[in-house]
């Protein structure tokens, strides 16, 4: 059974978000452009924003040690599948015990079960496995390039990555407690908790109908091997198509419900206003007449071959990813004076609908240029040229520019 579910003073919630955030001191300017920063971001992040390697991963951009926050370099996106030493790293609360997997189990109940039943490593990797290539996505990837500002952990652009994952279905495990039909969000949580008892700890649900899609998963695979610690070691949620918040790691319990869970992650965290997203997937039992889950990942893009600023040879090719929830890229247009021409851009190898697409093209003429991409996805929807402001500062899917001096 879950513990600590019930809701509790979001004060303490509220003040474990504005902790996670930087201090201010000197800013360095060398610092920000050798980690080729975007200069968007609120000085003082940019100041204190360095390269660290947590136990087990390469040097990430370190917004936040307490609770760990580190965003990958943009050039750990110039290929589709993010390498798990270079996976982002992103947490809510301090306390992240290693998990023993000797006595490590999820717990699968609810009062919207039938039964219960425990699994632990074996019984899930016995299980029929699948494997899917998914983005991972924070929801609030690119917050600190929002203008104004907004509170939250200011990432830049690589709050994100893309792994195949391979893991047992988690409607199969439903389908071991059976549901009632009076079920109507399943909820998880992770061994990870707050250091300090007041702050809520970390629950969030789905609705019935995502939780039983064929692709989420209980992944205890990243990239052919075992999760990484930071990743959610020995195993975690993946919800493709749906932004990072609901891909619980260390995931150890699983209930299903028949009132909408309501603790502050799920009722005053991840929230977007109603009708200001082209939103297509919807959590009704969630949804106020104001506000709603943030749900599917909006279609976006990002150039990752070159710098901002570089100097690049006439003729090279330029390029990066493109993704969306899970409908799939259709297009990406890229234009190397400013907007004002688009050519359509070579789209590289399909890893599936919910992967990082890659997409390239070679530069023509000489001088300072203006490259942007702008990615479409198979519903017809696109990147927006203006940034949709709301209060959170999600879905930052602004069409990326950088200029390029060709020589
Ligand atoms: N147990 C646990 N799972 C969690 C979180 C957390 O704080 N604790 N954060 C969520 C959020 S908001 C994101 S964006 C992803 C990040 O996944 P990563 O750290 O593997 O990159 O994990 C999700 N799962
Ligand atoms: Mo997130």
């Amino acid at each position: 059974m879950i513990t600590r579910r019930n809701l509790l003073a979001t004060a303490g919630a509220g003040a474990a978000l504005a902790g996670s955030g930087v201090s201010l001191h000197g800013f360095s300017q060398a610092a920000a452009q050798a980690l080729n920063l975007p200069a968007a971001l609120p000085d003082g992040v940019r100041a204190n924003a360095k390269l660290e390697a947590l136990p087990g991963k390469k040097p990430l951009i370190k917004l936040s040690y307490r609770p760990p926050n580190y965003e990958s370099p943009i050039e750990t996106f110039r290929t589709a599948i993010t390498p798990n030493d270079q996976f982002f790293v992103r947490y809510h609360l301090s306390f992240i015990p290693e998990v023993d997997v000797k006595t490590w189990k999820i717990s699968v109940g609810g009062d919207g079960a039938n039964n219960q039943a425990e699994l632990n490593l074996d019984a899930l990797k016995a299980m029929p496995a699948t494997e899917i290539v998914a983005v991972n996505q924070c929801s609030g990837n690119r917050r600190g390039l929002f203008q104004p500002h907004v509170p939250g952990v200011e990432w830049g652009y690589g709050a994100m990555g893309c792994a195949r994952w391979k893991g047992a279905r988690l409607k199969d495990v439903l389908d071991k407690v059976g549901l009632k039909k009076e079920a109507i969000e399943i909820v998880f949580a992770g061994t990870d908790g707050p250091a300090v008892e007041k702050t809520p700890d970390f629950v969030k649900s789905l609705p019935v109908w995502k939780a039983m899609e064929e692709t989420t998963l209980i992944a205890y695979e990243m990239n052919g091997q075992p999760l990484p610690h930071f990743n959610g070691f020995p195993a975690r949620l993946i919800v493709p198509g749906w932004t990072g918040t609901y891909w619980m790691k260390h995931l150890n319990a699983i209930n299903a419900v028949t009132k909408p869970e309501s603790n502050f992650w799920m009722s005053a965290a991840y929230r977007i206003p109603l009708g200001k997203f082209p939103v297509v997937s919807h959590f009704i039992s969630q949804e106020t007449a104001v506000n709603t889950p943030i749900t599917e990942i909006m279609v976006n893009s990002l150039l990752t071959s070159h710098a901002d600023g570089a100097t690049v040879k006439a003729g090279s090719m330029v390029g990066g990813i493109a993704w969306d929830g899970g409908y799939g890229i259709r297009t990406v247009e890229m234009s190397s004076d400013g907007g004002k021409t688009w050519l359509p851009a070579t789209l590289g190898e399909d890893l599936g609908r919910f992967a990082f697409r890659t997409f390239s093209m070679h530069l023509k003429g000489r001088g300072r240029q203006t490259i942007m991409a702008r990615a479409s996805n198979a519903i017809g929807q696109t990147q927006t040229e203006a940034l949709i402001a709301n209060p959170a500062g999600y879905h930052h899917n602004v069409i990326h520019k950088i200029t390029l001096n060709v020589v």
